[in-house]
């Protein structure tokens, strides 16, 4: 094997192949191996240096952290504003606007039809009530829309990721009645945390950053022919509403909250005294291809 110069390595590494392989992974694989040799070189990194970044690499990913760090340093945004971007240069516009899905999804949630309670047992927060219609961008009903709706306990936690929590706990699958519309119950979530003591805390810890999001709930929302909508929606008043450890916080998704509604037309919620309701449809807008319309979240979507 020859001496060689970083120039040389770079120019090895990169062209080195005995198959043609996947040209976009090889393109991709370039500049990112490309950026990350200036890097080393230009900021001098020590092997020390580079060695405990890769043994963080891998505690972040057998933490199951990486989709937190992604978020974390904006990634999940960036694909937002760059489907925004590219929605606008090709004349679509309107709808419920999206936001990041977030790492904390789990399929299967129970289904119910029009109304649901998406806590169980007694309230961990001020009683909840959010209701609405499923819209296309006519302002025509969308009869069986399946609304997947996921939030916070009372200590910020999910689950399936927070120990002590019940399988599919504050997670439920909505299917949207004949008028297009739903209806839950829940309780007002606090914001989240980032855990502590794990690999994103250490990042977030060294960058002088801190690891909280505001009060939102996740909704995922599916309808044959329309385009799947992934989107949040932020309680107002939280102290970190606009600055979200994941940048996600959005126009048009902050909800009104009306305090002291009657319980009367609730009881099928098992709702008895005044309560916090909100309101809120989301439109849909017209699927291009079977891909948009596709009833997957995240990681099924890839996994397909
Ligand atoms: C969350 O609850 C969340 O919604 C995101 C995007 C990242 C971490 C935790
Ligand atoms: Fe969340």
């Amino acid at each position: 094997m020859s001496e060689m110069n970083l120039q040389a390595l770079l120019q090895r590494v990169n062209s080195t192949q005995i198959a043609p392989g996947n040209p976009r992974v090889r393109a991709l694989t370039e500049r990112i191996v490309t950026d990350l040799f200036k890097t080393i070189d230009e900021l001098d990194v020590s092997a020390d240096e580079f060695w405990t970044a890769v043994d963080w690499l891998g505690r972040l990913g057998a933490a199951g952290q990486l989709g937190l760090i992604t978020a974390g340093l904006g990634f999940d945004r960036l694909l937002d504003i760059r489907a925004d971007e590219a929605d606008q240069r090709a004349g679509r516009q309107g709808g419920t606007p999206r936001a990041i899905e977030g790492p904390l999804y789990v399929a299967g949630a129970p289904t119910a039809t029009y109304e649901v309670r998406v806590d169980e047992g007694a309230p961990k927060g001020e009683v909840f009530v959010m209701e609405g219609q499923v819209r296309d961008l006519q302002g025509q009903p969308v009869p069986g829309a399946l609304i997947d709706v996921w939030h916070a306990n009372e200590q910020g936690g999910y689950s399936h990721f927070f120990p002590g929590m019940q399988p599919y706990e504050l997670r439920r699958r909505i299917q949207a009645d004949a008028q297009g519309r739903y209806r839950l119950r829940s309780y007002l979530p606090p914001g989240y945390s980032i855990p502590p003591n794990s690999p994103t805390s250490e990042l977030f810890e060294a960058l002088g950053r801190h690891g909280h999001r505001p009060a939102h709930i996740h909704f995922l929302v599916v309808a044959p022919g329309l385009r799947t909508l992934t989107t949040q929606v932020n309680i107002p008043g939280d102290t970190y509403i606009d600055d979200d450890f994941a940048f996600a916080t959005r126009d048009g998704l902050v909800i009104e909250l009306e305090r002291g509604v009657a319980p009367a037309g609730y009881e099928s919620l098992g709702i008895e005294a005044p309560f916090v309701r909100s309101r809120f449809d989301f439109v849909l807008t017209p699927a291009l291809n079977d891909s948009e319309a596709s009833p997957l979240a995240r990681i099924a979507r890839i996994t397909a």
